[in-house]
């Protein structure tokens, strides 16, 4: 139940969120519900969209229990607004000067003090459990597959696969003049990271020079990379795509041009770019995204994304 509701939620948020739509996005979020289930396996693109104004959907299970997480909150958020306007109203209505000429000099309550105290605790502790619960999720993997290092640079991104022969890339933005058809100005990068969709991937994240933060929505992932000392967290795609990102600490006159871009694929696919990474990269050659994560890649979205950034 908690799940549908989530996935309400977010669809109703991005949908535009006014109450007087709540009907029509109901049937519309069922639809929508059914519709993903079919659409699980198709390539998605993770990346701000135009008007959005939820979450952004999720391409992996951390980030759907951040969706389940925000769902609760923001209904609990809900419910606090309306008893408080409400509570506001009646009182501005009752007790006004003319249909309550005496006030009472009350001014304690046991009863009530007892009541906003304990209440408010409670509302507290339903929000908190599930909230440590989720900070553990996002921790570490529990059986992570492979390890990929992550260093924030000023101002690229350098990654190790440590795992799969030891190779290590650098990547920076694609520049504006020279984006391809479907690529983003500002998140599109010359090597993206490769990760096979359906592996827990252990991510450890350290610095170079300054702090930077390695935060990938759609995976719902965001580490700081801090010189000196190594964090750990994990990422997992459950389907393939591509997912956009940014270091989102400012580290620097360069900040905005650390865009992360991550290229979930099937196993073999990965282990095909893996295998030819080792050696391109060897040879100072960047190995190329893996071949259908591009060629899925809905040109369409894509386009618009493109044209929304613009
Ligand atoms: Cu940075």
């Amino acid at each position: 139940m908690r799940q549908a509701i989530g996935a309400l939620t977010n669809r109703l948020a991005r949908a535009g969120g006014a109450i007087g739509k709540g009907l029509a996005g109901l049937a519309l979020g069922a639809g929508l519900l059914m519709a993903g289930a079919a659409l699980a396996q198709t390539p998605m693109v993770g990346a701000p969209q135009p008007w959005g104004m939820g979450l952004q959907p999720a391409g992996g299970p951390i980030k759907e229990a951040i969706h389940h997480f925000n769902a609760l909150v923001f209904w609990i958020i809900v419910a606090i607004t309306i008893f408080v306007a409400l509570l506001l109203a009646w009182v501005i209505w009752r007790y006004r000067a003319q249909a309550n000429p005496n006030p009472s000099q009350t001014s304690h309550n046991t009863l009530l003090e007892v009541a906003w105290t304990v209440v408010p605790v409670l509302i507290l502790l339903v929000i908190a459990i599930p909230s440590f619960r989720l900070i553990y999720y996002e921790d570490r993997a529990v059986d992570a597959d492979f390890t990929i290092n992550v260093q924030g640079r000023q101002w690229y991104w350098h990654y190790a696969y440590p795992d799969h022969g030891g190779f290590t890339f650098d990547s920076y933005p694609v520049q504006e003049g020279e984006l391809a058809q479907g690529q983003i100005r500002n998140l599109s990068v010359d090597n993206p990271l490769v990760i096979p969709v359906g592996a827990n991937v252990r991510i450890l994240t350290t610095g170079q020079d300054v702090i930077h933060s390695f935060f990938v929505p759609a995976l719902g992932v965001q580490k700081y990379t801090i010189p000196g000392r190594t964090l750990e967290t994990w990422i997992r795609a459950d389907r393939p795509g591509v997912f956009y990102g940014q270091c989102n600490q400012i580290c620097g006159t360069n900040h905005w041009f650390m865009p992360i871009e991550v290229r979930a694929v099937p196993r073999e696919e990965f282990n095909a770019w893996a295998e030819q990474a080792k050696t391109r990269f060897a040879q100072g050659l960047p190995p190329g995204p893996p071949a259908s994560a591009l060629a899925q890649q809905p040109a369409e979205s894509a386009t618009l994304l493109a044209e929304a950034r613009r």
